[in-house]
């Protein structure tokens, strides 16, 4: 249960008198401060960007010449202008991908910018967008693939200690990193020092993952880890930016076997929907590339994501209360090719232009539920009932495309179903019904609706809803 001592210190606003007892209790599992923060940011971007770039590959062999890494325009501000254009909240970089060649310098590997002519050996990939991301009021985050195509110690007990000291300079020298994001890819062939062999690894035990997570936790409490079960944040089980649905935020890391999941150990079926009552918060992050690959080809110019289909993926996962990670690869000049940029400047001019104005602001809403229209996340209005019904009545009649509905998730996810209706020549009509909500659902409707007045109806729940948003958008 969460106490009223515990909500305070959650710096959440409350009203200046609050009786105890008007606190909701806690339904489940329910998110950290960290998962709260993340939640709110909705989209960030993913930069792919390595000797890829330069070699015209996804996986990098390990073998590479660190002089091939020449992004001779590289322009940091004028990315994260672009992702910021976007509507992106955050950026992870690849700081190391399975090539093992890293783009700061250094002091655990020759496998690294500090060995390019770029900048003279002087270049920091890392710091610089970090430095571009802090000017722009993006959150930085990193990618340091747990694969080493190149390391000679890979696949023995020597490489761990190597990995978490990588990790440890990205944590402590880069300032506040909000999200550490493990892959799951897990061993295979590689150069490994001029061995050029195959190694497995046994992905359960090799890379003793819940030391270096207590690692992450005391250089970077705030930061969330990713990886395909958690801690903080699970893949979502595909790479198409799709959430399932409904797509819950509890979740029970369990391998197929029944044992306890590491990454690697994704269920197919169940990464994308979540598990309704599961005992961990684990919230989904949909990861998709704007285009067909994770890094920057020629080729592939032409076939970047349409506005249109960045739109419809936002629906898929924000609107399924996950987070969209788009990446969007930088070229060999060290920018943001041109295509990608309008698509991106396309995507966040929608964002802006739909989500501007709600047309529910201002609306009278019955059982005191005001808070659900005032627009702040830290209100909220508890029910006295598993399926609470609310009237909502518009100033006037407004035409809306876009419904959001928000559960106060700080005491769990606790609504099943739900049903929106518009009165309409003497009778309640459905204008839509929906499942999971959690941080938020986006109800986008074929045709535009009319109303002046619209009912919320909870079908059904697991604890009395604690609700903190009804919106309306037109788009
Ligand atoms: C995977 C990698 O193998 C891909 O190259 C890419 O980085 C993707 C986001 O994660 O595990």
């Amino acid at each position: 249960m969460l106490t009223r001592r515990a909500f305070l210190a959650s710096g959440v606003c409350l009203p200046a008198v609050l009786p105890a007892a008007a606190m909701p209790e806690a339904y489940g599992a329910v998110p950290s401060s960290r998962q709260l923060r993340w939640h709110a940011l909705e989209t960030t971007a993913f930069l792919h960007f390595t000797v890829n770039t330069f070699t015209d590959k996804e996986w990098g062999y390990g073998d590479e010449d660190p002089n091939i890494f020449n992004p001779a325009r590289f322009d940091p501000d004028s990315i994260v202008e672009a992702l910021e254009a976007a509507g992106m909240r955050g950026v992870i970089l690849t700081a190391k991908h399975h090539d093992g060649f890293c783009l700061w310098p250094t002091a655990t590997t020759d496998h690294s910018i500090r060995n390019s002519t770029w900048r003279g050996g002087k270049g920091d990939v890392v710091g610089d967008l970090a430095a571009a991301a802090r000017r722009r009021n993006l959150l930085f985050g990193v990618y340091l693939s747990p694969w080493d195509r190149n390391n000679p110690a890979y696949g023995t007990p020597a490489y761990l200690p190597i990995y978490r000291r990588q990790l440890t300079e990205l944590l402590t020298n880069y300032g506040p990193i909000f999200e550490v994001w493990h892959d799951g890819a897990n061993g295979g062939d590689g150069f490994y020092g001029g061995a050029r062999e195959k190694r497995t690894i046994d992905k359960r035990t090799y890379y003793d993952w819940p030391r270096t997570w207590d690692m992450v936790r005391s250089l970077q409490p705030e930061a969330v880890i990713f990886s395909d079960v958690g801690p903080d944040i699970r893949w979502v089980g595909n790479e198409r930016g799709i959430a399932g649905d409904p797509c819950w935020a509890t979740y029970d890391p369990v391998a197929a076997d029944g044992g306890p999941a590491s990454p690697g150990d994704v269920r197919e079926k169940e990464s994308p929907t979540g598990h309704r009552h599961g005992s961990k918060w684990m919230p989904a992050e949909c990861d998709v590339s704007i285009r067909p690959g994770w890094f920057w080809h020629e080729r592939e110019n032409a076939r970047v994501k349409t506005p249109a289909q960045l739109i419809d993926l936002y629906y898929k996962s924000v609107g399924r209360g996950a987070n969209l990670l788009l990446n969007v690869p930088p070229n060999r000049d060290g920018l943001l090719s041109p295509e990608d940029v309008a698509a991106l400047k396309a995507f966040g001019d929608y964002r802006r232009k739909t989500f501007a104005r709600n047309l529910a602001a201002g609306a009278k809403v019955s059982s005191g539920a005001r808070a659900l229209v005032e627009g702040r996340d830290d209100r909220w209005w508890a029910a006295d009932s598993l399926t609470p019904e609310l009237t909502i009545d518009l100033p006037r009649a407004e035409t809306f495309q876009v419904i959001r509905v928000k559960e106060a998730i700080r005491f769990g996810q606790r609504i099943d179903r739900l049903a929106v209706e518009r009165w309409d020549s003497g009778e309640w009509r459905t204008v839509a019904e929906t499942t999971s909500i959690g941080p938020r659902r986006l109800i986008r409707l074929d045709q535009p609706v009319t109303a002046t007045r619209l009912r919320l109806r909870v079908t059904e729940a697991a604890a009395n809803p604690v609700l903190s948003e009804f919106a309306l958008f037109a788009e």
